[in-house]
């Protein structure tokens, strides 16, 4: 690691996490004359590919749109192995990128960010962290993401077991070795229907205790090809700016028709021209799958029987069919050979959706009086996510109120970019933006745009405070409930709606009109003095 810079204790911006949004902050606050301290919990960089190292973990946006738009240099040499990125080459990536614009001296690491408290008197932020330093700055940028809290479920006797555990999100840094073990893998989300094929191949026997069925479409990646790249390359600036725009801010062939116009014929060759090409992708076989749950039900019962025709044990194969919720409604797996690992005779399937884990034991774990013995468990349990971060930091703003207790209810933003009675506090992607719902860089990159060009417009117009007003705060909230019920989301008990924790207000988090509509609002917004936001100067504040 490169020799630390001189550190200063009152700056401009702290910035908490060096992943993809953290990075690209400091870089353009570098630029711009900007001081910053930017805390990194761990020794690395990359933030999402620096913790979740599990076997088989993978990008499911192709490499060239995940990936920095910012620098057409980086993008034009950049090399990027396979279609579909795997969780070492994106940190070597992240790597690259750091020491490419000298990023590296100016981040701490090994540091949390414990508490952040609004010090209304001075108009600043009195930051400090887990090696009890103190620092004071103007602005605080929460930019830790938003599956970056890890939750382990707490079943009875969690301490009792006397054998490995591991949570797919905070994977260790060397190898695991899963030969000739029993080996247990609790859930079945995005983590573990891409760890379960690599695990099945190494352990002696794998259980997989599944609570919901979700619905999978076959990644079909392959190494790069130069021309597929080179087209990219030499189409980069328009690419790019279609991809702001675009719904999901990844480029995705969307067919305008409704599932329902068309004939069953044409729909289920439709289908099966587009299971062929895999991806989540599959999602834009019509333009209706996410709004009318008849469209839905079709693309769904298509992806049932795949699985059904995978899976060569019936009673297996139906287990593994979602019934309960509509396709897309919780996050779409992209797998390699998931389904087909359940032909493997050293793997089961055991359904716990009626019945769930009773306790964990000394030697491994009981469902329904039935006991299993395990030398590792793997809890592909999932996150405290879009707030879990949020709230892991004690932040209080004007008049002490705190975070938690503000957002109780849930959480309240105006463009999941500030919370009224938090000035100059920013979230990058934060709850009420598209975030998780669309190509996560696009929206980094949209967002550390936005918040640096705003720090830059205070910084030339003397202003010294920004802050959304009540009534912009509470029409955003209700903006980004209302679009979401327009849309079948709401009917699943996803991560979105915040049901995987038990306790967490129900309400559906990210906003889902899309990048592109987003993105237009918050240039409307700007271009019309701020809309929704004030400020203040220098001056009012002294005249106080
Ligand atoms: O977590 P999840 P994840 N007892 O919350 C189960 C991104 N990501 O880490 O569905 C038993 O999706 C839970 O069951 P249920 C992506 O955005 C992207 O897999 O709640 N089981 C579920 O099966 C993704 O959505 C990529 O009934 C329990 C599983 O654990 C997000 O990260 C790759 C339980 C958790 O699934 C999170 O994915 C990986 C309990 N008490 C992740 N509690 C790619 O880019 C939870 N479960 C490809």
């Amino acid at each position: 690691m490169s020799d630390q810079v001189e550190k200063a204790s009152t700056v401009d911006v702290v910035i908490v996490g060096a992943g993809f949004a953290g990075l690209y902050l400091l870089h353009r606050a570098r630029k711009q004359g900007i001081s910053t301290r930017c805390f990194e919990r761990g020794d690395g960089v990359g933030g999402t590919w620096f913790w979740n190292r599990y076997p088989g973990a993978r990008c499911d946006v192709e490499s060239m749109q995940y990936s920095y738009g910012f620098d057409d240099d980086l993008q034009q040499e950049w090399e990027w192995p396979e279609k579909f990125s795997g969780q070492a080459d994106i940190l070597a990536y992240v790597n690259h990128v750091t020491d490419r614009f000298g990023l590296r001296p100016h981040i701490d690491f090994e540091t949390e960010v414990r508490a952040a408290h609004y010090d209304e008197s001075q108009r600043l932020w009195q930051i400090e962290t887990s090696l009890g330093e103190r620092v004071a700055a103007k602005h605080f940028v929460m930019a830790g993401g938003c599956i970056s809290t890890a939750q382990v479920p707490k079943f009875e006797g969690l301490d009792d077991y006397k054998g490995s555990t591991y949570h797919t999100g905070l994977w260790p840094h060397e190898e695991v070795n899963f030969t000739g073990q029993r080996v247990a893998v609790i859930g079945t989300g995005s983590s573990a229907i891409q760890a379960i094929p690599v695990i099945a191949e190494q352990a002696a026997h794998l259980t997989v205790f599944q609570r919901q069925a979700n619905f999978s479409i076959p990644s079909r990646n392959h190494p790069m090809t130069p021309e597929y790249a080179g087209a990219w390359r030499n189409g980069y600036a328009d690419k790019r700016a279609e991809m702001r725009y675009a719904p999901n801010g990844v480029l995705r062939d969307l067919n305008n028709k409704s599932a329902l116009d068309v004939s069953e014929a044409e729909r289920l060759e439709t289908y099966e021209a587009r299971w062929k090409i895999g991806g989540s992708g599959f999602l834009a076989s019509f333009n209706d799958i996410m709004t009318n749950k008849q469209a839905n039900d079709t693309m769904a019962e298509f992806v049932r029987n795949k699985i059904r025709q995978t899976v060569k044990d019936p009673v297996t194969g139906e287990l593994l069919a979602p019934k309960t919720h509509p396709i897309g409604t919780k996050r779409l797996c992209v797998d390699t050979g998931y389904y087909e690992t359940y032909n493997r005779d050293n793997v089961e399937l055991v359904d716990i959706s009626t019945a769930p884990i009773d306790r964990l034991t000394e030697s491994g774990l009981m469902v329904n009086g039935r006991r299993f013995e395990f030398d590792s468990i793997v809890f592909a349990t999932g996150f405290d996510a879009m707030t879990g971060t949020l709230f892991n930091v004690d932040i209080t703003g004007r008049d002490g109120l705190a975070l938690t207790k503000k957002w109780e209810a849930g959480p309240r933003t105006y463009l999941g970019l500030m919370s009224q009675g938090f000035p100059n506090m920013f979230m990058i992607t934060g709850p009420g933006s598209p975030s998780v719902k669309s190509n996560m860089i696009t929206s980094v990159e949209q967002h550390v745009d936005l918040v640096a060009d705003t720090i830059i417009h205070m910084r030339d117009q003397g202003l010294e405070l920004i802050e959304p007003a009540l009534e912009a705060e509470d029409a955003w909230v209700d903006h980004v409930q209302v679009v979401a019920h327009k849309t079948l989301f709401p009917q699943a008990n996803s991560w979105y709606m915040g049901a995987n924790i038990p306790g967490k207000p129900r309400l559906f988090m990210p906003y889902i009109a899309g990048v592109g509509a987003y993105r237009k609002i918050c240039e409307e917004v700007v271009a019309d003095g701020y809309r929704g936001f004030r400020f203040e100067t220098k001056k009012a504040m002294a005249a106080e």
